[in-house]
């Protein structure tokens, strides 16, 4: 099967200036926290989606607030594109408690019930059952509903992912599942680790629709979504898109790159999903000079702010450490 071609003569201006502005809230959001890293006020693990940026903010579009998104530990673009606030993320990042986890999960664990992201998953594969899991809850109250699963590449390795693909053909659960392949699993390529590379035939054997996907081209992402989210909300079961990208950064902060070429890196840069997108809408005269610069100006004025939050917030108190260990919900 393959994904619908992008049609480019509909796109609205208003559209793609919001497309561009959301990949580079992502871009100058993990460039922040690189530094805020540096400077020693970030800790812990810190894995920057640079590079990645057109899937989350492609596959978001065809979300509505109902549906829901389960992602990895490198889901800051994602909390962000979904509409978790830049203020609760950063002070998540810094261990507050104004943060979206109250400052317990950090980088790895972002989580926001009120806009149904469900993490923030730091177990390679571990987002997959949960994301079966709240599709059959949909599917069993009858809700019209799409919960859209990130994971990368490597969680094909896990049985948790053919176990969830498996349950979710089988009971024809609404769940998208993303696969961001961006060729790497920490230091390990793909195809030292799978014998069959091609990641939608091994969706294609458990009977679901799968295609590849270009994941450096926002357009592209949002185009073959809209189309997956559509047929499953019409009932035709889960779909599987595999989004073909790089990460521009090494995979954590701590991470020599030994195992991949500075010229492959170069190569996928030149691709980059936000010059190549402002590139377009500059041909298509759908973007000026004077747009980018107001997009980076806002985005500049909401970092600073979400700097300001996470400074200056709270840490918790001592106290308080085995609260949430066990429910705090009086029992019913
Ligand atoms: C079950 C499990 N095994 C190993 C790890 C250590 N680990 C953290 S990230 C990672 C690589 C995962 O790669 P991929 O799924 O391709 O995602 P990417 O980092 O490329 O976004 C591994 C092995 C883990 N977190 N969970
Ligand atoms: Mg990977």
């Amino acid at each position: 099967m393959t994904a619908p071609a992008p049609e480019l003569s509909t796109l609205k201006r208003e559209h793609a200036l919001h497309l561009l502005r959301e990949m580079v809230r992502i871009r100058r959001f993990e460039e922040q926290c690189a530094e805020l890293y540096s400077a020693g006020k970030i800790r812990g693990f810190l894995h920057l989606y640079i590079g990645e940026e057109a899937v989350a903010v492609g596959v978001m579009q065809a979300l509505g607030s109902d549906d829901a998104v389960v992602a990895t530990y490198r889901e800051h673009g994602h909390a962000l594109a979904r509409g978790v606030s830049a203020g609760a993320i950063m002070a998540e990042m810094y261990g507050k408690l104004e943060g979206c986890s109250r400052g317990r999960g950090g980088s790895m664990h972002l989580f926001d019930a009120a806009t149904r992201f469900y993490g923030g998953n730091a177990i390679v594969g571990g987002g997959l059952p949960l994301a079966v899991g709240l599709a059959l809850a949909d599917r069993l109250l009858g809700r019209p509903r799409v919960t859209a699963c990130f994971f990368g590449e490597g969680a094909v390795a896990e049985g948790e992912f053919h176990e969830s693909m498996n349950l979710a053909a089988l009971w024809n659960l609404p769940v998208l599942f993303c696969c961001e392949n961006n060729l790497y699993a920490m230091g390990t390529a793909l195809e030292r680790s799978e014998s069959e590379t091609d990641l939608s035939l091994k969706a294609a054997s458990f009977a679901m629709p799968a295609w590849p996907v270009d994941g450096m081209d926002v357009l592209a992402v949002e185009r073959a979504t809209q189309h997956a989210a559509a047929a499953i909300r019409n009932g035709a079961g889960p779909h599987f898109l595999e989004f073909r990208t790089y990460r521009f950064r090494a995979h954590s902060a701590f991470d020599p790159e030994l195992y991949r070429d500075k010229g492959e890196v170069e190569q996928w840069k030149r691709r980059d999903p936000i010059v190549s997108f402002a590139v377009l809408l500059t041909q298509r005269a759908l973007l000026g000079d004077t747009d980018l610069a107001a997009i980076e100006d806002s985005v500049r004025a909401e970092l600073a702010e979400a700097v300001a939050v996470a400074e200056a917030g709270t840490l918790e108190p001592v106290e308080d450490l085995t609260r949430f260990v066990y429910s705090e919900r009086p029992p019913q």
